[in-house]
This record gives structure tokens, sequence and C-alpha cells, in this order.
């Protein structure tokens, strides 16, 4: 298949094709780039938007069994539901999707859903930035809802909160010292808490924990991009499935408050900025890390340390020769 009859297939929503273009960007061969690239291009102009929806929580919270079930849920009111991964520890065991294709099954039937693992890459940078072209190319294919799932270590959440339109960190129920072991980092940049596990012998613990996030949320500033009473708190059980219909209420309020009040965009368009930023950092630094760059920077070093060139000469000496500036 050449490349615009690939990009008109994806366009189709054909998931076959999409499965094949989210391969083409996650290669690193580079005529395999160029072909990700000029694809990306084709797909720009359908302008076509899904509400992205980022989701974290620490192993065993309930993630997995989060997105069969809010998955079912929103295809059963007519959506199409991808689901991406951004797992930075793949690279380690390499084991994890394996045991989600299972947990997802029913959700992995669908017709009307998508489910890729998450590439094998340990490099966060990098897999950040294929993400972000498999969320494009999920968006072209016309999904409605795109869900993007990380394990919470790590940087991890920071880079899907940057890659999406609502940010929901799933939490599991647990006594009351625990609330200090979420980062406010992450409580800041989180639009809903949901305690998962809301069920059974746990249920009673659930509400306590959803009740102390809630105070603790409101501690935080209101955020401007925010309407009023966000961000929320709230239970679910994902295996009994309850609430689900709840937060997809909430994340609608959410969406729709923002798209009428151009937060939606401005929040997008802040996050082309501030991945343009991180990439082009990104590649500034790897030119300093070539063999050459890195030979000159040791020269220059122990010129530096015997005094035989001034830190300012060595400076622009390091970004002339090495950044062309
Ligand atoms: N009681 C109860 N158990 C749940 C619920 N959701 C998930 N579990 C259980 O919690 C365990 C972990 O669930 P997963 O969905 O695999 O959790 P995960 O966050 O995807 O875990 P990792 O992929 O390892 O990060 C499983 O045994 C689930 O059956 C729930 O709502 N209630
Ligand atoms: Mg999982």
């Amino acid at each position: 298949m050449d490349n615009s009859a690939l990009a008109d297939a994806v366009l189709a929503g054909d998931r076959r094709a999409l499965a094949r273009a989210i391969t083409l960007v996650e290669s690193t061969r580079p005529e395999h780039r160029a072909a990700a690239d000029m694809l990306l291009e084709r797909l720009a102009g359908a302008g076509r938007q899904a509400i992205r929806i980022g989701l974290s929580g620490t192993p065993g919270v309930g993630k997995s069994t989060f997105i069969e079930s809010f998955g079912l849920m929103l295809v059963s009111r007519g959506l199409r539901v991808a689901v991406l991964a951004v797992d930075p520890s793949s690279a380690r065991t390499g084991g994890s999707i394996l045991g989600d294709k299972t947990r997802m099954e029913r959700l992995a039937r669908t017709p009307d859903a998508f489910i890729r693992p998450s590439p094998s890459q340990s490099h966060l940078g990098g897999v950040a930035r294929r993400t972000r072209e498999a969320v494009a190319l999920c968006e072209a294919a016309g999904f409605d809802i795109v869900l993007i799932e990380t394990v919470g270590v790590g940087q991890s959440e920071t880079v899907v909160a940057e890659l999406s339109d609502v940010f929901l960190l799933l939490l599991a129920p647990a006594g009351g010292d625990e609330l200090q072991g979420v980062k406010r980092g992450i409580m800041e940049v989180a639009d809903m808490i949901v305690v998962n596990k809301a069920d059974g012998d746990l249920k009673a613990t659930a509400t306590r924990t959803c009740a102390d996030y809630a105070g603790a949320l409101r501690l935080l500033r209101r955020r401007p991009q925010d309407p009023e009473g966000f961000p929320k708190a709230m239970t679910v059980s994902a295996l009994a499935d309850t609430g689900l219909d709840t937060v997809w209420e909430e994340i609608r309020t959410l969406v729709d408050w923002r798209r009428e009040s151009g937060h939606f965009d401005a929040i997008r368009k802040a996050q082309a900025r501030f991945w343009f930023e991180a990439d082009l950092r990104e590649a500034l630094l790897a030119r300093l890390r070539s063999t050459e760059a890195r030979k000159a920077l040791e020269m220059l070093s122990d010129q530096l340390a015997d005094g035989e060139i001034t830190h300012t000469r060595a400076l622009a000496q390091m970004l002339h020769d090495h950044l062309n500036a």
C-alpha cells in the first residue's frame, strides 16, 4: 500500500491501516521517518478532533479494568474509542501489554474500539513524540475518544498530562496517611481524581479516601480553565461497573465549558508550544552528544581548566562549531 492509499484507508477508519500507520511512526528507520512525516502531513488537513483523555495510576490500581469498562460504556453510547499506552517501563518486561490484552478482551473485540500496545522504547522523549503522532493518527481515523494510559511512575504522568485534554488520576482506597503519597505536582495537573474499587468491603474506605482527596483538591487554587467545582474527586468500581457514567458526564461538563470559554483550544496550543520547545531542546542536546562534539567539549574543558581559554570564548566556540550559532 503506498502512502496516499494508506492515508485514505486511515481516513476511512480502517483499523488495520491505522495499526500500520502507527507502526510507521514508531519506526526509527530514516526511510520510515520520511514516509511517516508525509503521512502525517496528508492527514493533518482532515481537521478531526477527538477528546483526549489521559489516565494515570500506580500498578494494580485498576487502569486496565477501568479502560475496559469505561471504553465499553462509551462504545454503547455510539462513540468510537482508541486506547494508547505510554509505558516507560515496557522496555523492562515487555510483558505488561500481554496482561492488558486479556484484561481488555471485550473492548479489544469491539469493532468500534482500537487498542494499541505501548512502543517498547526506553527513551521517554521518543515515546512522547510517537504517542503524540499516534494520537493524531487516531483522530484522523475518526475516533471520538482517545484514552492515553500510563503507569504512575517517574515523569510519564507529566508527559500524558501534556498530551491530553482531560487528565484523570486513578487511585485505590487507602488509609488516611497515604494522601501524602500523591505528589502535589500530579494533584495540580489532575482534572479528576477517581477512586476505584468502591465495591464490597472496600466501599467505605473508598468513600473516605474520596472525601479526603476532595478536601485536598479544595485547598488548591481554582484554575482559570476550570468551571466551578473542578478539579473533582469521585468514586467508581471498574469491576462492578458503577460510577463510570458519572465520570463521563463530568468529562463532558468540563470539555463543553472549556470549548465555550476558549480554554480547550488554548490548552492545545500551549501543549503544541511545550512539545515544540521540548523536542527542540532534545535535538540540540543530541547534537552536542555527537562524537565530534564530545571530543571538542573535552578539549575545550581541558583548555579552560588550564586557563588557556576563557569561559566566554569556549562557550562561543562550542555554539559556533556545533550548533551553527
Ligand atoms: N474490587 C475491585 N477490584 C478491581 C477493580 N478494578 C480492578 N480491580 C482488580 O485489581 C487488580 C488490578 O487491576 P488492573 O486493571 O490489572 O490494574 P492496572 O492498573 O491496569 O495494573 P498494571 O497494568 O499492572 O499497572 C485486578 O485483580 C483487578 O481485578 C474494582 O473496581 N474493584
Ligand atoms: Mg494494566
